[in-house]
């Protein structure tokens, strides 16, 4: 397989220059799981491992995931070792469940951010809203993907709303049962270009996949539509080669998305209610209005006669109060999400 398929260029070739000094082979994580990762090399698929010396030097971010185009030396007989992991074009991190200061990368080197829900009871914009913080922070072009439309009542006034509600995101309504919209969902996966899906257990992810793979790559479960909970059927993250030539990572369902460091993307995903309420502002009494209870304030007369969203009201306030608890507890080790910086760099040959 040529790793071109896989989304290598020119510029990645560049990056890896000094490790095919040091005899090492490029390739790209295609699954990951805890320390154990398949990678797509140029001589195909190869089970790895991580080298003892990324293992001990890396911090919390520079430990390759899904997406990551690495260095691997080959182990006597079969398989392969991760030596180095190469600069990211993006990376997705969150805060790692049910833990306040940990950060844990979900995704590296995605071009396009499928935020998935289905159009049932379990449609929410506030949960996409994080989705699109994340997408956002890292650079990602965002598109919120509506699935099972052949079971929704309205979807059309629905897709309206969640694009409203999330400053005017761009919003796609498929359903893989009837073929609604799938050919202009498979118009954006362009050859070469790494799409990752994002969304709760039972939005229909892995659905997606398979019908844009033509066949069944991911195993998907049926769930209860009566309360939505989905059973997390997707146990690991899987980058799939799809016959278009795009690659989609698959990603299993997250009870709640933690934000992690994710001001400028929160900052982008509430620019509009942003600029509402500067507009606005200008009319509070007191200059220094913090639109909380002070006499005269334009701002809460809004938010009252329902000028202003009080729904996006309250979660900006609320995922702004998230993210500084956060980060008033730790702060993040590296950057880690910016090309050329956070990954390691080549350094002197060493076994693994
Ligand atoms: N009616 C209808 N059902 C769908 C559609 N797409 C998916 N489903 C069903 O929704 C259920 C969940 O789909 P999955 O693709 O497994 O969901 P998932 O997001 O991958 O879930 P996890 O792997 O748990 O994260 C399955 O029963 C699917 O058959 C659709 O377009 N229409
Ligand atoms: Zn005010």
């Amino acid at each position: 397989m040529p790793l071109e398929s896989y989304g290598w260029t020119p510029e990645r070739q560049a990056d890896f220059a000094p490790f095919a000094e040091r005899g090492l082979l490029p390739g790209r994580i295609v699954v990951q799981q805890r320390s154990h990762a398949r990678v797509m090399t140029g001589d195909g698929e190869v089970a790895a491992s991580l080298a003892g010396k990324l293992t001990h030097e890396a911090g919390e971010l520079d430990f390759p995931v899904t997406g990551d185009w690495v260095a691997c030396s080959r182990r006597p007989g079969e398989g392969a070792a991760i030596q180095a992991v190469l600069p990211r074009a993006s990376l997705f991190v969150r805060r790692a469940a049910g833990q306040a200061q940990t950060v844990q990368a979900v995704a590296a080197n995605v071009d396009l951010a499928l935020l998935v829900s289905s159009l049932n009871a379990d449609l929410n914009p506030r949960r996409l809203e994080r989705y699109l913080a994340m997408a956002l922070e890292s650079g990602v072009r965002p598109v919120v993907v509506l699935t099972k439309a052949d079971v929704a009542q309205d979807a059309a006034g629905a897709s309206a709303e969640i694009s409203a509600a999330l400053g005017g995101v761009e919003v796609m309504v498929i359903s893989a049962r009837s073929g609604l919209g799938m050919e202009a969902l498979a118009d954006l996966l362009a050859p070469g270009l790494t799409a990752v899906l994002l969304g709760s257990s039972g939005a229909g992810k892995s659905t997606i996949v398979n019908a844009l793979a033509g066949e069944q790559k991911m195993a998907t479960a049926a769930i209860r539509e009566s309360d939505a909970h989905g059973r997390h059927t997707t146990t690991h993250r899987e980058l799939v080669l799809l016959p278009s030539g795009a690659l989609l990572l698959d990603t299993p369902g997250m009870r709640e998305l933690g934000l992690w460091d994710a001001q400028a993307g929160l900052a982008a995903t509430f620019a509009d209610l942003e600029a509402e309420i500067e507009t606005l502002a200008a009319d509070c009494r007191f200059r220094d209005c913090r639109h909380d209870a002070e006499p005269g304030c334009a701002v809460r007369l809004a938010l009252e006669d329902g000028r202003l969203d009080r729904e996006r009201w309250e979660s900006l306030a609320k995922l702004r109060e998230e993210l500084a608890q956060a980060g008033s507890r730790q702060r993040r080790p590296s950057p880690g999400k910016s090309r050329r910086s956070g990954t390691q760099r080549p350094g002197p040959a060493s076994r693994g």
